[in-house]
């Protein structure tokens, strides 16, 4: 049969910290061919499934040699002579051939590349682009995407505590006009940066780094420079924040800003970003409290959920039971997946229904170790997440993903559907209309 496996082969490549990282290739036996490159988070969360290093001196410790070697050896020999169509079966397969909770004898590192391949081969087989392969002919609308502008915490020295400082474009008519948007506010924001002279380099995925003196001249900052681009804070163009508050959290239950040097419990943590989000024209919300502060979730939650998508990404790491404790515990209302945190497309794709079942918003998103696989831009269109988030608008592994979505979108020509402010949970996207 034309999509029984023949070969699965893995290779350490590099990816944009100059760090290895695991290459696939699944092969068919009718000659289709799937590649797919795992990408590394900085800021994890402990509950992620495992990213296998090697530990040791070399390359920090960073080395995938026994990643790379479980994918040539066990992993290609449990696939091969498989059907690549049962994409369930292949993930969990590897799943239970590992026989951890986390793929931390495998390495997701490894799975996630040779499910991503599989993905790609069976798309390949069919001569269908990915974006199609998944749709099977439901609706797949262009995702909305949320771009960094201002990089911090644990992707840029740790100059700022928020993480990332996004901004969405939910009016925009279509993926292109988003990204002409963001160009412009991205340059503006650059400008603004060089006039005052606090540009002090690139973060991790390429947003502009610069020295602020606290978060809220970061907010305002924001949002000069979406007004410097010509444009209407809070009416064409919104913040989006990833506070990543697992990096703030002390471990005593209080959380520490190192910018604005002060300490807080969660409930003071929770009424500081209400405050942002009364002062500034925020409308999404990611990690706002820690990984496992579910009621601090909630907390945030009943503070401003109703009007602001609140994402959860270390809290949930991907995983739909996680995805649906969150919800019996009014916590969040939407969840970041990223494919390397459940370790196979499966296990990601279920959190995605999990979700979708719930009425929530669905982000797919890159890590801040990134390559030029572009699989991303696919799942997201194809699984209608709704949204994508990929780092800034600058460097190639982000680029890469970016100008995928132009592909898509003119592919899909007359029948192109942005997502625009259908994005969210019903109240968020009802707030906007
Ligand atoms: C995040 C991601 C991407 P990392 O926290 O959402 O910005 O970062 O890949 O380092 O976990
Ligand atoms: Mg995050």
């Amino acid at each position: 049969m034309k999509s029984t496996i023949t070969a699965v082969r893995a290779r350490q490549v590099w990816d944009s910290r100059g760090r290895p990282t695991v290459e696939a290739d699944v092969t068919l036996a009718g000659g289709a061919m799937g590649r797919a490159l795992a990408p590394a988070g900085a800021s994890r969360g402990a509950h992620e499934a495992i990213d296998l290093r090697d530990g040791g001196p070399r390359f920090g410790g960073m080395g995938v040699d026994r990643a790379v070697a479980a994918v040539n050896d066990e992993i290609a020999r449990l696939l091969i002579g498989r059907d690549v169509r049962d994409q369930a079966g292949l993930d969990e397969a590897m799943a239970a051939a590992d026989a951890t909770p986390n793929l931390a004898r495998f390495g997701a590192n490894a799975t996630v590349a040779v499910s991503l391949a599989a993905l790609h081969a069976a798309a390949a087989a069919e001569g269908a682009p990915l974006w199609a392969w998944l749709a099977q002919g439901r609706k797949a609308r262009i995702p909305l995407p949320e771009i960094q502008i201002f990089g911090g915490g644990a992707h840029a020295g740790r100059r700022t505590d928020v993480q990332d400082f996004m901004i969405m474009t939910p009016r925009a008519a279509t993926v292109r006009e988003a990204f002409e948007i963001t160009a412009e506010v991205f340059r503006a924001a650059g400008q603004l940066m060089a006039d005052t002279g606090r540009l002090a380099g690139a973060a991790d995925e390429g947003g502009w780094w610069p020295v602020f003196d606290s978060n809220e001249q970061a907010l305002g900052d924001l949002t000069a420079a979406i007004e410097r681009a010509g444009y209407r804070p809070g009416e064409d163009v919104f913040i989006s924040l990833d506070v990543a508050a697992n990096e703030l959290d002390r471990g005593d239950g209080r959380y520490r800003l190192g910018l604005d040097g002060s300490e807080f419990s969660t409930d003071e943590m929770v009424e500081r970003v209400a405050a942002w989000v009364r002062r500034y024209p925020i409308l999404s919300i990611e990690d706002p409290v820690s990984q496992d502060d579910l009621a601090g979730f909630a907390a945030a939650t009943a503070a401003y959920g109703e009007r602001v998508q609140l994402i959860g990404d270390d809290i949930l790491v991907t995983n739909a039971d996680r995805v649906r404790r969150a919800a019996e515990a009014n916590a969040g209302n939407a969840v970041l997946v990223k494919v390397n945190q459940a370790g196979t497309v499966t296990r990601a794709k279920a959190a995605l229904d999990a979700a979708k079942a719930l009425n929530w918003g669905a982000i797919v998103s890159a890590r801040s170790g990134e390559t030029e696989d572009v699989s991303i831009a696919h799942l997201a269109t194809g699984w209608d997440a709704g949204q994508i988030k990929v780092g800034s608008f600058a460097r190639s592994e982000r680029m890469a993903k970016w100008n995928e979505l132009l592909r898509i979108e003119e592919a899909m020509g007359a029948d192109a559907v942005f997502a625009g402010v259908s994005a969210f949970a019903p109240s968020v996207t009802a707030g906007l209309k």
